[in-house]
């Protein structure tokens, strides 16, 4: 036993003297002291198999040699851990240039959305929002299209139940907030929209729209020209120029569809505007008595214009984006870009 221990001893020394780091003074620490299969715990736990005079003599060698490995291990760990400081300190190299921290952005159309709002706001428009999720009544049947309009279609628009749908456009918020308050009203309405439409090049499901509606009195489709034009003007630059074409919606009389010059070939025509010079970019239009008289708004006394338009459509042209899905495929390599 006592051999055994002598054994122990110099195996303990030589091995701790050798030991390179923290990781092998852990396992050292393991092999001789370890609570289940450390050797001179294996010991200690074999006491009473020995006769009962040498108990003793073994129990304090045992003792003294347990204290002299600890106190080896402590001496060699201080003894490593001032090594790795020295070598710590001149292995920093203070030249080497610093981490680039990766700065996030904001998505394109969230961009195009507040650069639409900027110019807006300028115009002296409020900014409104509404919910997502509407009623048949606020989404058609207030802006002008009576049960059994075709634009009430179940295969163009996501019904959640009998009465409530996703909203299709963003009228519905214009109609809430003149519900609430009287004219002038001069407010922009941004936010997401949806259509069952299949997803090719130019169509996704879930788009963006801007509308916008200004009531007063004495407003007329002038109004709506000039606020349009400054609008076109500011986004796309000032030598762009606008043309209205007479088209329908519901809610306007008359509405029109406004053309801006291709802002690539400037008119000339090219792939872009497909060799027509122009590119259609929204609808507008003088609001329809109609719906005036669903808020309960005097058509003698009042007028108004409104528009929309498609945030998508705009920031694709605005960056010369070819495919509506780009926007929406989250890619980092596409995102970067802007
Ligand atoms: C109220 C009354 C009238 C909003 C308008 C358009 C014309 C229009 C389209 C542009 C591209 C929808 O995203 S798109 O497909 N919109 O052409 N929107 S007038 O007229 C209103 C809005 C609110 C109370």
């Amino acid at each position: 036993m006592r051999q055994n221990i002598e054994k122990i001893k110099r195996e303990a020394e030589e091995r701790i003297d050798k030991a390179q780091n923290e990781k092998d003074l852990k396992e050292l620490q393991i092999k001789f002291l370890g609570r289940r299969q450390g050797e001179i715990t294996q010991i200690l736990r074999n006491m009473k198999n020995l006769p009962f005079e040498d108990r003793p003599i073994i129990g304090k060698l045992i003792n003294e040699l347990k204290e002299e490995i600890e106190k080896k291990l402590r001496e060699k760990r201080n003894e490593i851990i001032k090594e790795e400081g020295k070598e710590g300190e001149e292995s920093i190299d203070i030249t080497l240039p610093g981490k680039r921290i990766p700065l996030g952005r904001l998505h394109p159309i969230t961009q195009t959305i507040e650069e639409i709002k900027r110019i807006f706001i300028g115009l002296g428009f409020q900014i409104v929002r509404g919910p997502e999720l509407e009623t048949e009544y606020y989404n058609f049947e207030a802006l002008n299209m009576p049960r059994y309009h075709p634009a009430r279609d179940e295969q163009d628009s996501f019904y959640i139940n009998d009465t409530h749908l996703l909203r299709t456009q963003t009228s519905p918020v214009q109609i809430r907030v003149m519900e609430k308050k009287g004219p002038p009203i001069r407010i922009i309405a941004p936010g997401k929209c949806y259509r069952r439409d299949a997803i090719d090049a130019s169509h996704f499901p879930m788009f963006h729209q801007v509308e916008g509606l200004a009531v007063d009195e004495n407003v007329t489709f002038s109004d709506l020209k000039g606020s349009l034009a400054y609008f076109v003007h500011q986004m796309f630059g000032k030598d762009t120029r606008l043309r209205f074409r007479p088209s329908f919606f519901p809610f306007t009389e008359p509405s029109a569809e406004v053309d801006i010059s291709c802002i690539m070939c400037k008119g000339k025509g090219c792939r872009v505007c497909s060799g027509k010079g122009w590119l259609e970019i929204l609808g507008a239009g003088m609001v329809d008595p109609e719906v005036f008289k669903n808020v309960n708004y005097d058509t003698e006394k009042y007028q108004g214009f409104a528009f929309g338009m498609g945030v998508e459509r705009i920031c694709m042209l605005k960056y010369g984006i070819d495919d509506i899905r780009l926007l929406f495929q989250n890619d980092l390599r596409f995102l970067k870009q802007f």
